[in-house]
Formats: structure tokens, C-alpha cells, sequence
């Protein structure tokens, strides 16, 4: 059976972004949850892999880690998911999207870490937090104007959309105002299902990482 190791689901972004795509195949699976920032956390993750990171799939033998290529082996052992879009282009931009978010938005991501649970207002946010809320604005509503059938990035909720998820759970617990086709686009991902599941698991999550939760 598949393993997903992941962080807490409250706190650990790139776990959740795994999980979704996970979730999304529909094939059982186990997971092992490995709380973050405790005295045997690294021990621990490095038992999984040696990136000494979460999240890691572990698919009979072989070992993934990283969220993005732990999506594109899932997009390829199950294709029948439709993880990508099914259209070449749609597909290419799908990656560019991901990719963007994965290797970038530092501002945002060190500046409003992801705490599910937590709800705080900002004050106003420094230029280079608002250049990536504007740069993430921008990529939803350019891809939601493009018509399609389904009310996520490229149709189906897919490896897009689980990457910008913990964005959209940002935007909610920092109070980051949004309104037309974004606001539509981040209602939509808040309601799929297996985010409601991801957000179920971190509401009952009993650690905190008193860093992350500062008022
Ligand atoms: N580029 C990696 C980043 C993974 C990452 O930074 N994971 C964090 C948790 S969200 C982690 O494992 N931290 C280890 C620790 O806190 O000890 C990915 O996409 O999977």
C-alpha cells in the first residue's frame, strides 16, 4: 500500500499540497504523521528520507520526496485521475503555475506561514508580500477567465489547485481580503472535500508550535 509521511496537518504546507494529490487518486493509502519542530522531529523524517524533509511517498520500495515530484509520479502511476489537464497547453501551464508556487512567493510564505487553525488580522502588508498576493491574484483570475468546466484552475481540481491550497488557507487566516473570480476560486477550494478532510485532521490536531502562533 502506498505511505504518505507528512507534517502536521495544521502547520506543514507541502505536506497538505501531497496529501491533496493523494487524496485525489483515490487509492488507499497509510499515513504517517511526523509532528514538525519537536527535539526528534529531523530523526524522525530522516527515517523516511534522507531530504530530511516532509512530505515523502514511499510506493513499494521507492522513496519520493518533494511535493511536486511526489504529484508528477502520482499523475503518472495513476492517470486516470486527471491530476494535469488533459489538454497539452492547459497541461504545460498547469506546471508552470506549480512550479512557480513551488519554487517561489518567499515573501508570503516566511511572512504568513500556514496555520489552519488560526485566525489574525494583519495590519498592512510589506511591498514585497503584496508583489506575491498580487502575483497569485493574478494567476487565479487569469486561469478562471479562460472558460472551462469545473470551477478550479484548469477545470477539476487538480495539482494546480493543491499547490495554491495552502495559499487560499493563508489568505483566510491572515484576514487577506479578496473579492470577483479569486474570491469565487479560493470559496471553491475551501469547500472541495479533500480539503475539508485536510482541514478536519488539522482542527483535531492536539500540537502547537508556538512560533506559528503568536498573536
Ligand atoms: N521543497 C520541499 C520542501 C519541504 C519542506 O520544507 N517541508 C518542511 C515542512 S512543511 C519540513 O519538512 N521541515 C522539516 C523540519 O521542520 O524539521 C517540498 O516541496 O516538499
Amino acid at each position: 500500500m502506498l505511505e504518505i509521511v507528512i507534517g502536521n496537518k495544521n502547520y506543514s504546507s507541502w505536506s497538505m499540497r501531497a496529501w491533496l494529490a493523494l487524496e485525489l487518486t483515490g487509492a488507499p493509502y497509510r499515513e504517517l504523521r511526523v509532528p514538525l519542530d519537536r527535539p526528534d522531529t529531523a530523526r524522525r523524517i530522516r527515517e523516511f528520507s534522507p531530504a530530511g524533509r516532509v512530505p515523502v511517498l514511499r510506493d513499494e520500495g521507492l522513496v519520493v520526496w518533494d511535493s511536486l515530484a511526489i504529484c508528477e509520479h502520482l499523475a503518472e502511476r495513476f492517470p486516470a485521475a486527471g491530476l494535469w489537464p488533459a489538454d497539452r497547453g492547459a497541461r504545460a501551464v498547469a506546471r508552470a503555475v506549480s512550479a512557480e508556487m513551488h519554487s517561489g512567493f518567499q515573501a508570503l510564505r516566511s511572512t504568513l506561514p500556514m496555520n489552519v487553525r488560526l485566525r489574525r488580522t494583519v495590519g498592512p502588508l510589506a511591498p514585497e508580500v503584496l508583489a506575491d498576493v498580487t502575483r497569485i491574484r493574478e494567476i487565479w483570475r487569469e486561469l478562471r477567465s479562460v472558460p472551462r468546466d469545473g470551477e478550479y484552475l484548469f477545470g477539476r481540481f487538480g495539482i494546480a489547485d493543491a499547490m495554491f491550497a495552502p495559499v487560499v488557507g493563508r489568505f483566510r487566516t491572515y484576514g487577506v481580503a479578496l473579492d470577483g473570480p479569486e474570491a469565487a476560486y479560493a470559496d471553491a477550494v475551501w469547500r472541495h472535500p479533500a480539503v475539508v478532510k485536510w482541514v478536519a485532521g488539522a482542527a483535531a490536531e492536539q500540537e502547537s508550535i508556538s512560533k506559528y502562533d503568536r498573536a
